[in-house]
């Protein structure tokens, strides 16, 4: 892959201006239209009759209660809705062989996880609708479930349970990256091989527990079928995605549907997705010709809106004694739930170039097997996969040091990128573009305080305290910025990852722009403003941006993967300046000059060496008057770019967590958390330090506190938040947040994407800190979440010296390399 090689711009006022967010005011006031805010004229409701069973098969469905409820207008199953249902799509096939099940939004034969949709109670309100769902009655033949992932992953059609026994198999696609065969580094076993007999090598085993992405605005789905147009509004990360795959799936045309994501509260890669609601409320409005409403509870939520994470991670990595890496290998297994959902099976695909982060290993092999299962599916999550491979190479180079009794900083040093080797071409195939890891470590070491707080954790050990001290790091980076469509194409993924932005003039001198990606809480009215007002010179309060609608914003491919600016920002700084392009000979024109010697600075087009000049807001309202203008040029100077990244972006950093563990009741307390991110130029910085904030939590969350929980029968138990644990604002403290720059050249601003940066970073940062804190009583894992009641555990039945037992460490085996068939028990 090759970069681009635009230097990156100067600060000026509005790169890098700390800006209120233009969009706060209606969302904090609520002064604005959430999907289930809008109420058409005729609107109906539904509410969906969900299978309380992980897998059965459908015996008969009465509806004829619920038929004759107060004001219900129908009741619909799949046998009734059959083929016009439409089907939903995986538009990431990861192999060509893949399993991939039947997706019907609703079966009318056999379903597949808890919260499958077995039929739909069409009324004139909500709560009727709820109502009348409590009285379809239907019967099921409950089947065995395949809950257990390493279970399901090693059952097959003679053995076991499947969680389609039609498939005859689990066992959904494997998915292979090995770095001799690609030519990009060595034979990893090889590497393994020869540091057994005179090097270290370490082995272990992780658990990426099911998370959940509970989203502030449960989703929402209105369509009008009535009009010129069919009109979704949906509470969606997808607007453009969901267009197509309606398109594609139903019969109607693009040009016949309007997909509209009003204002959306929160997603965090949940809300990266088509779903059965959408499908059923799709068909059924057209069915009706009636504007009809789906708004889900918290608790259907909870339940069905996909889940994240969900891997076991098997890893191997060789080193020399004096702690540099010679190779790494990892076997995953990762959890789909029932369906490979829109992306689902690609999301381990994407940390899989991952797992190698800052460092200079010279062999990696990775082997994926992803596994159906009757569960709830799984697909992105903040992060999608690089929280996961950075939460195994992390807690990894720490287990390294700590066998080599070296300091866990050093280590690292000992193994990562320096930054006079940018850019370097990664062991995984990725040409890192810039960074500097030294620069990011020493400036959070240095906020951390890392010596006084180690001699502090000395002190403490010494002393017997019941509170222990640990120390945790995390030296991150990550590919955003997806993706390069040819790069998509080679990973077999069903579409591109271009952006699209248009720039219009207006008469008035106000600017309209236009960007394809959605925004769902990213601040994206505030920061692209800021970039096209600092590029066409106007005033930021001048700039109004557009998005969300297929209408005004035609094509894009939304927002997910941290690709809004350095994708959709790169779109518009391309569009803007084919703006000043298509307004120097316009200008020429008005001042009686030569093209060649005009030239454009802070919004004015001027005639070099002169006093003359024109505003370019002067030139938008000279073309729209088009009295005058050039012969064979069109009146207008408005313009679009598409752009479709050469390169993913590369943001870093090093997080440092120091930890208080009360080693009498295995509670945990963050006391310090220190993160240096480099993301390259900095837009708005109040933006970005709420979206490492945030992004943060999140990563601290999955190490502490959430995890969703099933059944053996395949009952989801975590299923409210009084299970569930989501972190309030009273459970996190302040961050000592800062940054360091080495701007990337893989796009003109020099900048690299922020959406999740915290969030892969922070996880292993904490476990590793609550393991350092308790690693003196023989304890080197603890699984997440690091519960008290798992601490506990792994201090007391180890003790100094004692064996292994803490729940990480006892877990059964598995192996999904390829030729060994799943796994073993
Ligand atoms: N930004 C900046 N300077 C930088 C980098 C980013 O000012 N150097 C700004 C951007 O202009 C944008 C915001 O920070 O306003 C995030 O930018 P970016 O990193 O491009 O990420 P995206 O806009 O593509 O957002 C996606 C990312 C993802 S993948 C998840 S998941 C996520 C996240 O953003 N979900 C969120 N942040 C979220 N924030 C909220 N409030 N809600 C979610 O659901």
């Amino acid at each position: 892959m090759t970069t681009l090689q635009d230097p990156p711009v100067e600060s000026s006022p509005e790169i890098g201006r700390e800006r209120r967010r233009k969009e706060d005011q209606r969302l904090i006031t609520g002064r604005t239209r959430w999907t289930d805010n809008i109420v058409l004229p005729g609107m109906l409701h539904l509410a969906m009759v969900r299978s309380p069973f992980a897998h059965a098969r459908i015996t008969s469905i009465d509806t004829t209660e619920a038929k004759a409820s107060r004001n219900v207008v129908t009741v619909l199953t799949g046998a009734d809705l059959g083929e016009s249902q439409g089907t939903l799509i995986n538009a990431w096939a990861i192999t060509t062989d893949q399993v991939t099940p039947a997706h019907p939004p609703m079966p009318s034969d056999r379903v597949s996880f808890a919260g499958e949709i077995v039929a739909v109670v069409v009324a004139r309100t909500a709560a009727e609708a709820r109502d009348a769902a409590e009285l379809v009655d239907v019967e099921y033949d409950e089947l065995p479930a395949a809950i257990d992932l390493k279970a399901a992953a090693a059952a097959d059609s003679t053995s076991g349970v499947l969680a389609h026994p039609d498939l005859g198999t689990n066992k959904s696609a494997f998915w292979k990256f090995d770095s001799a065969e690609a030519g990009t580094g060595g034979d990893v076993d090889a590497a393994i091989e020869k540091a057994r007999g005179d090097g270290i090598v370490i082995e272990r085993e992780y658990r990426q527990q099911r998370l959940i992405p509970a989203f502030m605005e449960p989703r929402s789905t209105v369509v009008d079928p009535t009009g010129e147009q069919i009109t979704m509004w949906s509470a969606t990360q997808i607007p453009h995605i969901l267009r197509f795959a309606l398109a594609a799936t139903t019969g109607v045309p693009e040009s016949k549907i309007r997909v509209i994501a009003p204002d959306v509260g929160g997603g965090f890669g949940g809300k990266l997705q088509t779903t059965p609601e959408e499908w059923l409320t799709f068909c059924i409005a057209n069915r009706l010709g009636k504007p009809v409403k789906y708004t889900e509870t918290r608790s259907e939520s909870l339940m069905v809106a996909h889940h994240g994470r969900d891997q076991w991670q098997k890893l191997t990595m060789s080193a020399e004694k004096d702690g540099t890496v010679t190779g790494l290998k990892v076997e995953l297994l990762a959890d789909l739930g029932s369906h490979v959902s829109l992306v689902g099976g690609g999301v381990p695909v994407l940390g899989a170039f991952m797992f190698n982060a800052i460092y200079k290993f010279p062999a990696y092999q990775f082997n994926c097997q992803t596994v159906l299962t009757n569960k709830t599916w799984t697909d992105a999550y903040r992060g999608a996969g690089r929280p996961e491979a950075t939460f195994a190479i992390e807690r990894l180079m720490t287990e390294l040091a700590a066998e080599l009794d070296v300091d866990p900083i050093e280590i690292r040093r000992k193994n990562w990128i320096t930054h006079e080797e940018f850019p370097f071409m990664s062991v995984a195939g990725l040409e890192y573009d810039t960074g500097n890891y030294e620069a990011a470590t020493d400036k959070a070491l240095e906020m951390f305080g890392y010596d006084d707080l180690r001699a502090e954790q000395q002190r403490r050990r010494e002393s017997g305290d019941p509170i222990q001290l640990g120390i945790g790091v995390s030296t991150f980076t990550e590919m955003c910025g997806l993706a390069p469509s040819r790069v998509l194409g080679q990973l077999n993924y069903g579409a591109g990852g271009w952006e699209h932005a248009a720039v219009r003039m207006l008469a008035t001198g106000k600017v309209e722009v236009v960007t394809g990606a959605s925004a769902h809480g990213q601040g994206h009215e505030t920061a692209f403003s800021q970039i096209v007002a600092d590029r066409l010179g106007v005033p930021f309060e001048d700039v109004e941006v557009l998005h969300g609608d297929t209408q005004t914003s035609p094509r894009g491919l939304d927002t997910y993967g941290s690709r809004s600016l350095v994708v959709g920002g790169e779109a518009l700084v391309r569009a803007a300046d084919k703006v000043i392009e298509k307004a120097k000979p316009i200008a020429a024109h008005l001042l009686e000059a030569s093209v060649d010697d005009i030239e454009f600075a802070e919004g004015r087009l001027s005639v070099r060496g002169t006093d003359q000049g024109v505003a370019i807001t002067e030139v938008a309202a000279a073309v729209f008057a088009a009295h005058d203008y050039p012969e064979g040029i069109e009146p207008s100077i408005d313009s679009e770019a598409t752009y479709d990244p050469v390169n993913f972006n590369y943001p870093h950093g090093t997080h440092l967590c120091a930890m208080e563990v009360d080693t009498e009741t295995g509670g945990v307390k963050i006391r310090k958390y220190v993160c240096v991110d480099d993301i390259g130029t900095i837009i708005n910085p109040m933006i970005v330090a709420g979206q490492v904030h945030g992004g943060l939590v999140q990563g601290i969350a999955q190490a502490l506190w959430e995890e969703a929980v099933y059944d053996d029968a395949g009952t989801l138990v975590s299923g409210s938040f009084v299970d569930y644990l989501l972190p309030t604002a009273a459970d996190t403290l302040s961050f000592d947040v800062d940054h360091t720059s080495s701007p990337s050249t893989t796009n003109t601003l020099g900048t690299k994407g922020v959406g999740e940066a915290g969030t892969i970073a922070s996880t292993p940062a904490v476990v590793n800190a609550v393991v350092d804190a308790i690693r003196h009583f023989g304890v080197d894992d603890v699984t997440m979440p690091c519960t008290p009641e798992r601490v506990w555990k792994a201090i007391h039945s180890r003790g100094a010296g004692g064996e292994a037992a803490t729940e990480g460490a006892a877990a059964p085996h598995f192996d999904a390399a390829e030729g060994t068939e799943g796994a073993g028990a």
